[in-house]
């Protein structure tokens, strides 16, 4: 736990961007969830949002985050970062055109950009929807299936059940929202929608994160939170070198006495008790004796790196932010274990012959680090029109025994069993939305100019609308087209925006 006094400037020009938070706590776990890419944060109150077990006023994560950050091919660093006291994100679907984040309809439409759905809502839905005087509930009505392309948004937005195929959600039909879990909380991110406060160029990116919990029977499920994040290349930029993770704040229970440590076979990264009391402190409960572990486990992908958070947690620049997501401390610099080895996994072994915080004598800390995740790009660049997800699970486990290392011993199966679970969902995380086209790297339009028709090559199925200058709708191809017939449209300039959200010019003679 951990007070800052907020710059009251920086505050001024964010403040907008931490105006709004839900909870989600349909299991054991009341977790808080903001719209600026950070997570289990109380700004309101600056406080911890992670209670575990719910209403045990007990909290284990102080703060938590998702970021990222690549090279552009002149070597310029783009990023989107966040801390205690700004964010490089706001609410919001990426659109093209600077200007239209400030329509109205955009503003009225995303300014809280969280949406909050359970299933049971959805099954009421799917069930009833015919039925006579049967009226949508306004979490079904209200979820983001659809941008208004005429604004320069994506046409998919949130995932659905596209019942007739048109790509269009319409749930007065019987369409419905895609989730997981019991209950979620979606929120949809930009950061092309004003400077950035950390100092990097934009990525043109939009972040989708999808909070969801299953009230389960089984402790290892009811006791866990999921993160399922899809990353949307929006822009131009290609970006090598992309990196994405977390900077997490583990407090558990007093912030005091903790350790942290990584688990790279189970992809895990956690924090313990440096000892078996964890005593209250500073008016925020303790654990008490035998206290538990919690952590984060990457889901889909590997865990890349698990490092101490140096030279923070505020105030630091975008090049070190991507020294750390990459495994580095913040001056890009190696960490080695004990057999002076470099690694990117920080005391990565349990128990009192391994390599850990206790066995180095170190003393108790207020622990935060950061994790780097596998984007599972084989090549690491992040390119246009191209997305990739990432799926996370927070998870948490009693110590069973009095033994130090017990409560890490028993997180390891924990996170083994949330994986299993996690596995038998046969999420699609590559594909999500059937829309995407993560191979498309480029379309070409010829010729251009056109007197008539202009071949399109590299998105045949890709959704399209065609406007002119004036914002008239000329042409809408749901199914996507493999060339487009403007003969009948006078001369001038018109763009074709594709459902990716990428768009071009073509000029008619
Ligand atoms: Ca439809
Ligand atoms: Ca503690
Ligand atoms: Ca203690
Ligand atoms: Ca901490």
């Amino acid at each position: 736990m951990k007070r800052f006094l907020l710059n009251s400037s920086l505050f001024l020009s964010v403040s907008c961007a931490f105006s709004q938070q839900s909870d989600i706590s349909i299991n054991n776990v009341s977790a808080v969830i903001n719209n600026n890419g950070t997570f289990f944060h109380d700004y309101g109150n600056q406080t911890a949002g992670y209670e575990i077990p719910k209403n045990s006023g007990k909290n284990a994560i102080y703060f938590m985050n998702l970021m990222g950050a690549g090279m552009d091919p002149n070597g310029q660093l783009k990023a989107a970062l966040s801390d205690y006291v700004s964010t490089d994100f706001f609410p919001g679907p990426y659109v093209q055109d600077f200007q239209n984040y400030q329509t109205p309809a955009y503003v009225s439409r995303f300014s809280e950009s969280l949406w909050v759905i359970e299933k049971t809502t959805i099954d009421d839905h799917i069930a009833h929807w015919n039925d006579a005087g049967y009226v949508v509930p306004t979490s079904i009505s209200n979820w983001p299936g659809n941008g208004d392309v005429t604004n320069g948004e994506s046409l998919i937005l949130a995932p659905f059940e596209d019942l007739d195929g048109d790509n269009l959600y319409e749930p007065e039909t019987g369409e419905y929202p895609i989730i997981r879990g019991d209950k979620a909380i979606l929120s949809i991110l930009n950061d092309g929608a004003g400077i950035h406060p950390s100092g990097a160029q934009r990525i043109g990116l939009e972040l989708h994160i999808l909070f969801y919990q299953y009230n389960s029977v089984d402790p290892a499920i009811n006791n866990t939170t999921f993160i399922h994040s899809r990353w949307y290349n929006r822009g131009t930029q290609t970006l090598s070198d992309f990196k994405v993770g977390s900077s997490i704040d583990f407090d558990l229970g007093n912030s005091q006495d903790d350790y942290y440590g990584t688990a790279p076979a189970h992809n895990l990264a956690y924090v313990y008790n440096a000892d078996l009391n964890d005593e209250s402190n500073g008016g925020l409960p303790g654990y008490g004796v035998n206290p538990p572990a919690v952590g984060i486990v990457a889901l889909n992908t590997g865990l890349t790196s698990h490092v101490p958070l140096t030279g923070g947690p505020n105030s630091l620049s975008p090049i070190q932010y991507h020294n750390l997501l990459s495994g580095y401390d913040n001056f890009g610099s190696y960490f080695y274990d004990d057999n002076n080895q470099i690694t990117t996994y920080m005391y990565n072994e349990e128990g009192v012959n391994g390599w850990n915080q206790y066995t180095e004598g170190l003393a108790p800390e207020d622990v935060r680090t950061v994790a780097g995740f596998d984007t599972g790009i084989s090549d690491g660049i992040f390119r246009p029109l191209s997305s990739f997800c990432l799926d996370l699970a927070v998870v948490y486990a009693e110590n069973p025994s009095s033994d130090f290392f017990g409560s890490v011993a028993h997180l390891i199966t924990v996170a083994d069993s949330v994986q299993a679970f996690y596995d038998t969902q046969m999420y699609e995380c590559q594909s999500t939305l059937s829309l995407e086209q993560a191979d498309l790297v480029s379309v070409e339009l010829f010729p251009n100019p056109t007197t008539g028709f202009v071949t399109l090559k590299g998105a045949e199925n890709v959704p399209f609308e065609v406007h002119s200058t004036d914002g008239k709708l000329i042409l809408r191809e749901m199914k996507g087209a493999s060339f487009i017939d403007l003969s009948h449209v006078q001369a001038g300039i018109y763009t074709i925006t594709f459902s990716t959200g990428t768009s071009a010019k073509i000029c008619k003679q």
